[in-house]
């Protein structure tokens, strides 16, 4: 029993079509219905329609990603419980159209972080890049963000100056851009105002009001899924680490084990994102899946390579820190043991060959992500024909 192979479909909108991804060698697809607001009820026509659409290109919709949480949802206040019966009824609507996954996450504000889009690999190709005196000088001397000195120690402060000293107005315009896309929804350019006036709706959540929050939705949402046979796969934090004094509660192993036991159902589950748990040393990836693996439902597998600065890079998907190797090792054991095939994609890949011409989702090209499946899918099978 190997992984079930599918890539991310960003909808009829997406570059990549669903012919390419077929071609790559996926059964299905994971997307989401990006075009209704955040907080709305996701429709059985909207569901149906969309799964049609995978359906006639020969793939499934195996995993819903995402089925977004309202940022009231995550501070608790205004219409919350509202949000959290509309997710309840979208949750009650997917199990209804015969969808069995559901990925979200809980972050603050901002999705994921890098400071560049275009990193050059040695080879050519390009990567998604974390560097982090960019990202401090994002936050020093472009968004000016109240008390962000406080965050940073004075070698990281000059680092930061001196970087962006160097740096053109274009070169500040791009990291601006860059550093802002993980936003949810923005398609148009935030300014520096609405940033800081987000910021400043999550003063006074720190990081144990955060998981209360979590926990709160959890028991509120999972009796539902679990009613409903579907299961709720949680992404971590990507960075793993709190960013902009936003607090972050699923970094870690340990962040993971309490959000499973705050609402014990085989419902509650992860989705285990080697390339965001990855970017921190303390997280060991292999014996995560070996101790979390009964609750993960889902899988990202991709790569970073990382310094004592806290810059990363996206790298190859079987080069960098994490030990791919071990990883596919444990979750091969885990599939066996469980009986399963957990669905997976190549998270990410490098921008090459033809698609350095082409404008794709960030991370989110053809070939690079043809590239990584392949390595994983070998990598897989070489695992799983030679284990008894
Ligand atoms: C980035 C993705 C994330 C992920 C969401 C899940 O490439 O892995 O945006 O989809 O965090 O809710």
């Amino acid at each position: 029993m190997l992984m079930e192979q599918t890539m991310r479909w960003y909808g009829p909108n997406d570059p990549v079509s669903l012919q390419d991804i077929r071609q790559a060698g996926c059964t299905g697809v994971v997307t989401a219905l990006h075009h209704i607001a955040v907080g709305e009820i996701w429709s059985t026509e909207e569901i149906s329609k969309r799964k049609a659409a995978v359906e006639a290109a020969g793939l499934t919709w195996t995993v819903i990603e995402s089925l977004p949480v309202h940022e009231d949802i995550k501070k608790q206040i205004g219409n919350y419980r509202q949000y959290i019966d509309n997710y309840k009824q979208s949750l009650r609507n997917v199990a209804q159209c015969g969808l069995k996954v559901v990925t979200y996450n809980f972050m603050p504000i901002l999705d994921w972080m890098r400071t560049d889009i275009s990193y050059t690999m040695k080879d050519g190709s390009k990567a998604l890049y974390f560097e982090k005196a960019a990202f401090v000088a994002f936050d020093l001397y472009i968004l000016k963000r109240p008390g962000a000195e406080n965050d940073y120690t004075t070698e990281q402060i000059e680092k930061a100056k001196q970087r962006f000293g160097l740096m053109t107005d274009e070169e500040k315009d791009v990291l601006y851009t860059n550093t802002l896309l993980g936003l949810p929804g923005s398609e148009e350019r935030f300014t520096e105002e609405q940033i800081l006036a987000a910021l400043k709706t999550y003063e006074g959540i720190d990081a144990q009001k955060l998981k209360q929050h979590l926990f709160y939705f959890l028991q509120q949402v999972v009796p539902v899924a679990e009613e409903m046979g579907l299961k709720m796969a949680i992404h971590p934090d990507d960075p793993p680490y709190p960013i902009l004094s936003l607090p972050r509660v699923v970094s870690t192993e340990q962040d993971a084990q309490e959000l499973l036991a705050a609402a014990p159902s085989p419902a509650n589950g992860l989705c285990f994102c080697t390339g965001s748990y990855g970017v921190r040393a303390d997280n060991d990836l292999p014996g995560m899946v070996r101790r979390m693996g009964e609750h993960i439902h889902f899988l990202h597998l991709r790569n970073t390579r990382r310094d004592e600065e806290g810059n990363f890079y996206e790298a190859d998907h079987l080069d960098g820190d994490a030990d791919m190797y071990e990883v596919v090792k444990e979750i091969v054991t885990v599939m066996r043991k469980r009986n399963i095939s957990i669905p997976m994609r190549p998270d990410h890949g490098h921008q090459m060959l033809d698609d350095l011409r082409k404008k794709t989702y960030p991370g989110y090209s053809a070939i690079g992500r043809l590239r990584g499946l392949a390595e994983l899918r070998g990598l897989e099978l070489g695992i799983s024909r030679s284990m008894p």
